[in-house]
């Protein structure tokens, strides 16, 4: 069995972060470790959310595994919520990293033009510096372009996505993938692009006009569970984007749904009958 260990928060009501990796990696049969960063209430979403910052506990966990001798076949990254997180994550990476096993960053922390309340500028382009050393980058438009320094536009053509692509790229990570992208009304998809064959792949789909919080997540928690069930990244973003599409979907449909994320539970099923195909 291939194992990973995903490091996020724990948002204890809130749909994201480690209460979606762990169940959606997991069904998809792969053993998920876990170093939570910090436990809060809620998300950051909600008004009033405590936080226990955990970051003192990271480098001991990181040490006892060393000495235990335990590899990952991937390492994923989601929401961090400071600056030593993140060089944490980096000291980590030179520790874990082998030649056959992935680095996944999913720099979680901005939507919509705008950057998550916790965060600032600065703070985006030091996530930068830990994607340069990924094998995998997963942010949405926003993030990508405070990374890299790219004005945020809402309506763009394809030159601008795969500028972007290539600026995200030339922060170093190998693959490049920018979720939330949309050339046509009704219609969003996912754009990646591999540096090293300069070429670029676009998943598109149908799109639900709505939007819910935790679904970038979900989205890489399943691309990194597909890749990890042998899949090609161009296979794990189609699978990762129908998921993610289908949990907005019944969600949307759902009248007793709640409103801080989406039904993503009652999608595993239809996940799985796709992984399988
Ligand atoms: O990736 C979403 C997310 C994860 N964790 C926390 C958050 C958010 C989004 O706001 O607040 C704590």
């Amino acid at each position: 069995m291939k194992r990973i260990v995903t490091i996020q928060d724990i948002s204890c009501v809130g749909k994201c972060s480690l209460t979606v990796a762990l169940p959606i990696i997991s069904a998809m049969g792969v053993e998920t470790a876990i170093i939570p960063t910090a436990v809060l209430s809620t998300h950051t979403m909600f008004n009033n959310f405590t936080c226990k910052d955990l970051t003192d506990q990271i480098k001991p966990i990181t040490e006892h595994w060393k000495k235990e001798a335990l590899d990952f076949d991937a390492i994923y990254t989601g929401y961090l919520g400071s600056f030593e997180q993140i060089d944490l994550m980096k000291d980590m990476f030179d520790e874990f990293k082998t030649d056959s096993n992935i680095t996944f960053v999913d720099p979680a922390m901005a939507d919509n033009g705008k950057l998550y309340p916790a965060f600032d500028e600065a703070f985006a382009k030091h996530m930068g510096t830990l994607c340069a050393k990924a094998d995998i980058i997963v942010p949405n438009i926003t993030e990508a372009c405070f990374m890299t320094g790219t004005e945020y536009k809402s309506t763009y053509d394809e030159k601008y996505v795969k500028d972007l692509l290539k600026a995200l790229s030339n922060l170093g990570a190998k693959i490049s993938i920018l979720t939330g992208v949309s050339f046509e009304e009704g219609y969003t998809g996912v754009m990646g692009y591999d540096k090293e064959k300069d070429s670029f792949h676009y998943y598109t789909h149908k799109k639900h006009p709505v939007s819910y919080h935790g679904t970038g997540d979900i989205f890489s928690s399943a691309c990194i569970g597909a890749m990890m069930n042998g899949l090609s990244w161009q296979e794990a973003i189609a699978i990762a984007a129908d998921y993610t599409a289908e949990c907005i979907r019944i969600t949307c449909e759902d009248p007793n749904a709640i409103t801080y994320g989406v039904n993503f539970e009652a999608v595993i099923p239809y996940l799985l009958k796709k992984l399988k195909k």
